[in-house]
């Protein structure tokens, strides 16, 4: 090979991914800190081994001397997380950073490869700061579930102890194994929207049981107090019933007869 330093080839991208890690660790706790639920699970990062790059090169036809360009994934980015819509979350949140430009993106979500490995690629231009001034260098963020990575880190030391001559009924079982954990996903995804709805539900029954309550007091403070008893005996009937519905139509019921009352009373 030729005589070049590759360590001194190799620096930038290892500041690129330590800065990157840094960054997306950081974002994850800001995210954390403000929605109280992070998209983001965990994140790792990695520089290519020259033996991987060297081998990458020749499997591509890449020339040695345009490895920068024509290899993608010398630095490597990899963030896990819990739900397969928190990857469009993520993907998003970094197309519209302004300390990388995206160059493209590839989605072996939708389109999952013959393998059966799924993941969410972008590579994108990331500028470190040497000490011969700016360097862009490419990198490779991978955005899967923690299901998507259990698969490809298991199917990747499987291929890499055969070579990528995989007996043809372990592929096989690979395939299944992938089928199966595209199932985990949508059936977890199914249950964090279940979840997600009825906490919407419980929190606009309690919005609405507020709502009414508050209204019941305005009345007896207009003194209709029948009234006021009367909406407060509805109240009760379609409370223990669960009539959500019902609820929000007593409300409107409820603030009719407070219009009705302040004008009784000549405060309008
Ligand atoms: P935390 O606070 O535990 O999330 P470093 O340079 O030290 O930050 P390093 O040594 O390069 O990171 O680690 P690597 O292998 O890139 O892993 C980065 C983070 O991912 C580490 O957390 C690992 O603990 C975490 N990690 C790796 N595999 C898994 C996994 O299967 N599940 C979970 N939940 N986490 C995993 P940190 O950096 O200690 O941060
Ligand atoms: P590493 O660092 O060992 O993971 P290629 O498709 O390989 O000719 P290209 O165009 O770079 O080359 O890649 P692609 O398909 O987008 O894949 C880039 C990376 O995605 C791979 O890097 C893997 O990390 C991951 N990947 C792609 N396909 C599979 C797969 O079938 N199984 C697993 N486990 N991972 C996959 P490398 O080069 O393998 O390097």
């Amino acid at each position: 090979m030729d005589g070049r330093d590759w360590n001194l080839f190799l620096q930038p991208y290892e500041q690129a991914v330590e800065e990157m890690k840094v960054k997306f660790k950081t974002m994850r706790s800001e995210l954390k800190m403000r929605e109280a639920y992070a998209p983001i699970e965990f994140v790792t990062g990695r520089v290519k081994k020259i033996s991987s790059v060297l081998e990458k090169a020749k499997r591509l036809n890449v020339p040695p001397d345009q490895l920068e360009q024509g290899i993608e994934d010398i630095a490597g980015i990899r963030i896990m997380c819990q739900f397969v819509d928190d990857i469009r979350r993520v993907a998003e949140l970094i197309r519209s950073r302004k300390d990388l430009a995206l160059v493209y993106e590839k989605d072996y979500i939708t389109n999952f490869k013959e393998s059966g490995y799924r993941s969410y690629h972008m590579i994108v231009k990331y500028p470190v700061q040497t000490a011969l001034g700016q360097k862009d260098v490419l990198a490779e963020i991978q955005i899967r579930t923690l299901a998507m990575n259990f698969w490809a880190t298991i199917e990747h030391s499987l291929n890499y102890k055969y070579k990528e001559a995989l007996p043809e009924d372990v592929r096989l079982r690979l395939k299944n194994a992938s089928e199966a954990a595209f199932k985990l996903d949508e059936e977890m995804s199914s249950i964090r929207h279940e979840i997600l709805d009825s906490q919407r539900d419980f929190e606009e029954r309690s919005n609405v049981v507020s709502k009414v309550l508050n209204h019941i007091q305005d009345l007896y403070f207009y003194r209709r107090v029948r009234e006021a008893a009367q909406f407060q005996l509805k109240f009760k009937e379609l409370w223990e019933s669960e009539d959500l519905y019902g609820l929000d139509q007593l409300s409107n019921e409820l603030e009719a007869a407070i219009i009705r009352a302040k004008k009784n009373n000549g405060t309008t």
